[in-house]
């Protein structure tokens, strides 16, 4: 279970509070919690040589060794000759939730610390209730300082950390001070080269949650495993009084359950609802779930269904099922910057649902939790992804630990979703012993956490070096997968389209062929022939001649082309053409549709008619 920091406690011993704790998971239930919002106007002071830190290192914090204090220490002049060289009052501001990269210029390519401060005031936390700060995601790095003390440190830039105050928090005048670093780091999760914009900031919801003395720290529904009518709930409390009744309720059912938890805060309730009505694209039937325990009650909104492969099949719901999918950026190419707002997420997977899909691989790290929420809501199916992303330190056990905590607290903020049906652990991940033996550390943690999803990793292709066109799936991880996917460019980085009706596939495997990645790029309102690179008519040529080609593969059950929408990335520079972005996209950053939209949307529209083998 979640070990939750006590900071009450902690405030008893300052130095170990000075020692760097790290910012622990969130409580899976904190999402549907009400609590106080601490997003909007932060002040922000922009410190490239980490001036606010290393300067005032000396630990414990001694003023007169260090006049002024660390930036942490929000300190204001208290009279004219005190030495004093920072001032956030006075300095810029920046919006909270979002990445600092959208919202100044001169930090469009910035890479470094920034220091956010936001002042706010809290009531009274009565009858033992107990105060948490909870942070969406903060890229890459976050120490956080409540009134000058720290209260710890996250590595990740995109899963969620909260750190408990209680006892720690005033009525009036807090300060909150976070510095966030987003440096590249050749140890990290990413490693230093991603094809994608290293968004810095606070981008998502920053909220001050409040519950009782005793709460659900987790709680998790759903379908036992190989039934359609058998539920299985665990809960999981957390607070002084471990041992409660605990019940279960569905709204406009007859459901309900009960049990008391043990010693250890834990319960599993099993009970048989027979005729609930399964979740599926199609109709993506919700019920509102409320527990109850002492004086904590919740509510969500879950769906229930099942996902299983039977040799080269994917089975819902116990039915043969093709994946429409798109892969997704967790960006909003109109605004420009992350998305991170449940109105982005029904923008993308609005998209994504014009163009027929009733799938989406959300790349290439954890997006924010609206989309899976939004997902569950419009029927779409969701892949899941860790930056395990090109080449990782494999060797290292720091970046192991990093990316299995990573994954740990994807699955455990979303594990809940029933349009969640495969965590993937990697995304092209050359061939290598210490790999394979990395990836299938994540693929037994996330079984251990999940046993019910698919999971999978965007592995690579290996060409025949006797036969170009001879492409050979047999990455050794494959084994170790419910998917096989792989992503594969040819017609763009190998070789041109006119290749595509003379490739032959020997695929090693006999599970769903799954295409995680294919596509080219394109500029919207550029026009040329079909073998001009760049153009609308040599993408939409690719996607023809592609799909074409993966119908002859007799294990293929769907796909996820590269990508919904126009990117940015750094590693994009050609003038008049990328700009900055990669123009993978099916639509352009204001919104135009690209030819090859209308290609797969016809596609799709066809696949929808059909038997999904
Ligand atoms: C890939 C990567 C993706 C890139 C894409 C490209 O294979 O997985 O992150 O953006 O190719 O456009 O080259």
């Amino acid at each position: 279970m979640t070990i939750l920091h006590r900071l009450g406690g902690l405030f008893l011993c300052f130095a170990l509070t000075l020692t760097g704790l790290h910012g622990a998971s969130m409580p899976a239930t904190f999402p549907q919690r009400t609590a106080t919002s601490l997003n909007g106007v932060w002040h922000t002071i922009v410190d490239p040589y980490d001036t606010g830190y290393y300067n005032y290192r000396r630990e414990p914090y001694d003023a007169e060794a260090n006049p002024g204090g660390g930036y942490f220490l929000d300190r204001q002049r208290q009279d004219r000759s005190e030495l004093l060289e920072y001032d956030f009052d006075r300095s810029p501001t920046l919006a909270v939730p979002g990445d600092w990269n959208s919202q100044s210029e001169r930090l469009f390519y910035y890479e470094g610390s920034v220091w956010y401060r936001r002042r706010f005031d809290c009531p009274r936390a009565e009858g033992g209730e107990r105060l948490f700060l909870h942070f969406g995601a903060a890229n890459y790095q976050a120490d956080v300082y409540l009134n000058g003390r720290k209260l710890g440190t996250h590595i990740g830039g995109f899963t969620p950390f909260v750190f408990e105050v209680t006892g720690a928090v005033r009525e009036t005048g807090n300060s909150l001070v976070v510095r966030v670093n987003n440096v590249r780091q050749p140890a990290a999760v990413p490693t230093v080269n991603t094809d994608w914009w290293n968004y810095g900031g606070l981008t998502r919801d920053v909220r001050l949650v409040r519950t009782p003395a005793t709460f659900i720290s987790s709680f998790q529904l759903q379908l036992q495993r190989g039934t359609r009518d058998r539920f299985e709930a665990r809960l999981q409390l957390d607070g002084p009084q471990r041992t409660q009744r605990v019940t279960l309720a569905l709204a406009g059912t007859a459901v309900t359950a009960e049990a008391t938890t043990g010693a250890d805060g834990a319960a599993v309730l099993q009970f048989t609802a027979p005729g609930l009505g399964l979740w599926s694209p199609e109709q993506p039937r919700l019920y509102d779930v409320t527990v109850t325990a002492g004086t904590d009650r919740l509510t969500d909104r879950l769906g229930f269904r099942t996902i299983a492969t039977l040799g080269a099949d994917i089975l819902l719901n116990g039915e043969p099922v093709f994946l429409r999918g798109i892969s997704i950026h967790e960006e909003n190419p109109q605004r420009g910057g992350r998305a991170y707002s449940e109105a982005d997420a029904r923008l993308l997977l609005g998209w994504a649902k014009e163009l027929g899909c009733n799938f989406v691989r959300l790349a290439h790290y954890p997006h924010n939790e609206h989309m899976a929420r939004v997902a569950d809501e419009l029927g779409l199916m969701v892949w899941e992804e860790i930056p395990v992303y090109w080449t990782i330190h494999w060797d290292d056990p720091a970046t192991l630990a990093n990316a299995r905590a990573q994954l740990t607290d994807l699955i455990t903020r979303d594990r809940n979703r029933a349009s969640v049906v495969v965590w993937s652990v990697a995304n092209e991940t050359p061939v290598s012993e210490p790999r394979t033996r990395f990836l299938r550390t994540l693929v037994d943690t996330a079984r251990g956490l999940d046993p019910t999803r698919l999971i999978s990793a965007a592995m690579e292709v290996r060409t025949d070096p006797a036969d170009d066109n001879h492409k050979i799936v047999d990455d050794p991880f494959g084994e170790f997968t419910d998917l096989l996917s792989f992503n594969q460019y040819i017609g763009w980085y190998d070789g041109l389209p006119d290749k595509l009706p003379h490739v032959r596939w020997t695929i090693a495997y006999d599970k769903p062929v799954f295409i995680s990645e294919f596509g080219a790029d394109a500029k919207a309102g550029l026009h040329g022939d079909r073998l001009t690179r760049f153009s609308e008519e040599y993408q939409a040529d690719l996607y023809r001649q592609t799909l074409a080609m993966l119908a002859k593969i007799p294990h293929w059950r769907g796909a996820s082309p590269w990508i919904l929408c126009d990117f940015r990335s750094p590693r994009r520079p050609l003038p008049g053409i990328q700009d900055g972005w990669n123009r993978k996209g099916l639509i352009a950053p204001d919104g135009t549709r690209k030819q090859a939209f209308a290609v797969l949307q016809e596609f799709y529209r066809a696949k929808a008619e059909a038997p999904a083998r």
